[in-house]
């Protein structure tokens, strides 16, 4: 689509809209910014993006909205609105931001999706990929961006074809792609999240399995051999070559004991990785099968693998006071990564979880205690759903909390030597922090300060 001096409509002032506004004004289109809050510092937007260009906060100018030929959306932003539905009824397309960067890119891209797992394995691929480049001194630039940070609007006209872009895509980004076509992908796996957005499981597996859409038969889409929608999408649906991962039965890549294998080929110990947990594995595994898929040789993806160390917020170990170990999970936003958490804990533990509410359920989460679990210190929206959750499946020792600083010094009095704290709240952070960065941050300031 030639955008060269028309309007666009960005919705969304946060780094998406700033990203994608940029972008715009750098091919020569008229980019709008339309923002939802009323109280939107519309200078400050002005200056992040670096030109005077219209940003509407409350609502959006008839006079930019009459000549616009094309909507791009920020991810955070639901679609199912009169909004965006007029602009559909007015066949004027609506790209997601992932979309407007994909058609000015360059280069190989590799996409990433899940509900849990994402970011660590994005990560991952993007530093095997760079490793490779760099050892083979491969001309080119391995760059990682989407939902892991760092919008793909912001580095896409800095793509070139020696280029590989690793990108972590959510279900969001997901829901309003077109010709986005990454040429290998991966669905890490698929469980309740986001339902206040996509409402249904359907709506939300639909947009996680598009990431194949335009994928063809030669190309790889690696997926979870546990995850059995996933197996069912490899029968029928998925468009691109399935090759599966899987940490409990023989798959492409598995997991025998505590031996990873490619078919029959011994590849690792999983004690030579610096990660914990058997989800982690599985992140692991997807990494080498997306990597070798792109061509990096064994011994290197062996050798980076070994080498990475955990991201930030996740499961990420924070310090040791009086003998107890702090553990930061703040990207436990959701049940099902919490479990995770929960299960790559080795010692007693007291668990500071709640949040925002996204409609998610507990059940399973507190049924993942099994034993382990010491106490359960809650806090924001959800607090007293969770407290009545966690007693109606017999678990009492629950304490309400006002704030991080209260669970921290909370958890402090009541650990024992030779225990664990760890913040993984199952749910998200808004309404009390910024985001989840935030919410991980202030944890550690706080322990750190004990
Ligand atoms: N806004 C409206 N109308 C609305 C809702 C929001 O105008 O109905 C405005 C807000 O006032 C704000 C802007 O939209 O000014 C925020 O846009 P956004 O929520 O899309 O946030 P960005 O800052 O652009 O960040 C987004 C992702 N955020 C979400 O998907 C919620 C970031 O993922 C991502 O890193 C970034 O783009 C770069 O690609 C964060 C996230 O929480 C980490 N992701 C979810 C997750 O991982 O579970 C999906």
């Amino acid at each position: 689509m030639e955008l060269k001096d028309k309007t666009v409509i960005v919705m969304g002032a946060g780094k998406s809209g700033i990203a994608a506004a940029k972008l715009l004004a750098e091919v020569g289109a008229v980019p709008v910014i339309f923002d939802n809050n009323e109280q939107l510092d519309k200078a400050a937007v002005k200056e992040k993006v670096g030109r005077d260009i219209p940003v509407c906060a409350g609502n959006l100018d008839p006079e930019y909205e009459s000549g616009a030929v094309l909507l791009v959306m920020s991810p955070g932003i639901p679609v199912d609105t009169a909004f965006v539905d007029g602009y559909e009824a007015r066949k004027i397309p609506v790209w997601g931001e992932i979309e407007l960067a994909y058609r000015y890119a360059k280069g190989r891209l590799i996409a990433i999706t899940g509900t849990n797992g994402k970011t660590t394995t994005t990560a991952l691929t993007g530093k095997i990929m760079q490793d490779w480049y760099t050892a083979s001194g491969k001309d080119g630039k391995v760059y990682v961006a989407g939902n892991i940070g760092d919008p793909y609007t912001d580095i896409a006209l800095l793509t070139k074809e020696a280029d590989t872009t690793v990108l972590e895509v959510s279900s969001f980004q997901l829901e309003t792609i077109d010709a986005f076509h990454p040429e290998i992908s991966a669905i890490l796996n698929i469980t309740p999240d986001h339902l206040n957005r996509h409402h249904t499981m359907e709506a939300y597996t639909a947009c996680k399995e598009d990431i194949t859409r335009n994928q063809s038969a030669a190309e790889v889409c690696v997926l979870n051999g546990e995850d059995e929608r996933l197996v069912e999408f490899a029968k029928g649906g998925c468009g691109a070559k399935a090759v599966f991962f899987d940490s409990a039965k023989r798959a492409d890549f598995w997991l025998k004991g505590e031996d990873i294998y490619d078919g029959d080929e011994h590849l690792m110990n999983i004690h030579e990785m610096k990660l914990l947990g058997v989800h982690n594995v599985e992140n692991v595994m997807a990494a080498i099968a997306m990597t070798k898929a792109a061509g990096v040789p064994m011994e290197n993806i062996l050798q980076s693998v070994k080498e990475f160390t955990a991201v930030e917020h996740r499961i990420e170990y924070t310090a040791t006071v009086n003998g107890v170990d702090y553990y930061n999970d703040s990207k436990g936003t959701n049940p099902d990564a919490a479990i995770k958490a929960i299960q790559a804990m080795v010692k007693p533990t007291i668990l500071i979880g709640g949040g925002y509410d996204k409609q998610n359920t507990y059940d399973e989460w507190i049924e993942s205690f099994d034993g382990k679990v010491k106490y359960l210190l809650l806090l924001g929206q959800t607090r007293e759903a969770i407290e009545t959750c966690a007693h109606e499946h017999g678990f009492q020792q629950t304490i309400l909390v006002e704030s991080m600083e209260e669970a921290v010094s909370k958890a402090h009095e009541l650990a024992e030597p030779g225990w664990a704290v760890l913040l993984s709240p199952a749910c998200a952070s808004w309404g009390m922090f910024k985001n989840y960065e935030e919410r991980g941050r202030i944890f550690k300031d706080l322990v750190r300060k004990l």
